[in-house]
């Protein structure tokens, strides 16, 4: 039997989800990106994780789109394929996605980290758009998250000069939640998904949304759109469970309803 393009490990309520093309340096290919969309699908549906991870080895997170299969294509058939509705399928994940990165995260491999909720980075992590070298520029979400992330300059310099960022820059800027030792990196993800994966699913998942708003709206209809999901908690057993604990001064116990 092949290989499969994606490992997958569930530890106690997180899905670990491993790219595994490491002799193509974890090129995203469109079979790959399938098979990856498919399992974090099945995660979100399962009562039973409350977070996923998403990691490479400790060489590499993802070079990027498979330039060898890209390399033969034409306008019309990279229109047709399909792929970027592949990336776009992340934005429908309603669980927490936190990508944790060692070494190479370039082109589609940084996208996809960007695409994540949260990123850990490990000490030899590196960032960068490098697709002006190819003659293009990011097609799937690159220009945009970046600028939104680093705003304007650097993001220029990324996207027409191929700047990449080492980890420690990645956290100095902004687009990292924090940098670990390479050999903990996806330990200390995972604890950190554990950790939310933990908390009432339902406040989580909706918090997620709240935040992810703030990059489609206004000020104005994002903070009505906040309370619309704060009010909407309010139907829930978790917040009277949540506040009584409190109240009691004991844990309380999630039910996600
Ligand atoms: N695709 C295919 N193979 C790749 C690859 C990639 N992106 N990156 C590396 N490999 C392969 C190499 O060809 C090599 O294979 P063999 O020659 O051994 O068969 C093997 O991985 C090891 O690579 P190197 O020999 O180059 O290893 P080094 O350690 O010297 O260098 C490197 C590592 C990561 C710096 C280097 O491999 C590199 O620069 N890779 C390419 C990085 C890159 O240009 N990435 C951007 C790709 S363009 C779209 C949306 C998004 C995209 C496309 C479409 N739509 C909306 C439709 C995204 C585009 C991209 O990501």
């Amino acid at each position: 039997m092949s290989e499969p393009l994606v490992r997958t490990e569930v530890r106690g309520r997180v899905g670990v989800a491993r790219l595994n093309r490491p002799r193509a340096y974890n090129a995203l290919s469109p079979e790959l990106m399938r098979e990856l969309l498919a399992v974090l699908r099945a995660w979100d549906q399962d009562d039973a994780i409350g977070a996923m991870v998403i990691t490479g080895n400790e060489k590499v997170f993802a070079a990027g789109a498979d330039v060898k299969a890209m390399s033969q294509a034409d306008a019309v058939e990279m229109l047709r394929s399909g792929y970027i509705e592949l990336f776009d399928g992340l934005s429908t994940i309603r669980k927490p996605l936190i990508a944790a990165v060692a070494g190479w995260a370039l082109g589609g491999g940084l996208e996809l980290a960007l695409a994540c909720d949260m990123i850990v980075a490990a000490e030899n992590a590196v960032f960068g758009q490098p697709e002006i070298n190819l003659g293009i520029i990011p097609g799937a979400g690159g220009t945009q998250r970046l600028a939104r992330t680093l705003g304007k300059y650097l993001t220029m310099e990324m996207v027409l000069n191929d700047r990449r960022l080492r980890a420690d820059e990645a956290a100095r800027f902004g687009l990292v939640n924090r940098v670990v030792p390479t050999e903990t990196y996806l330990d200390e993800a995972i604890a950190l998904a554990q950790a939310i994966a933990a908390r009432a699913p339902l406040a989580v998942r909706l918090g997620k949304e709240a935040v992810n708003f703030a990059f489609e709206s206004t000020l104005q209809a994002g903070l009505q759109h906040e309370r619309r999901l704060f009010y909407l908690l309010f139907a829930t057993e978790d917040q009277t469970e949540g506040m009584r604990a409190f109240l009691e001064k004991r844990e309380p116990h999630w039910q996600g309803r």
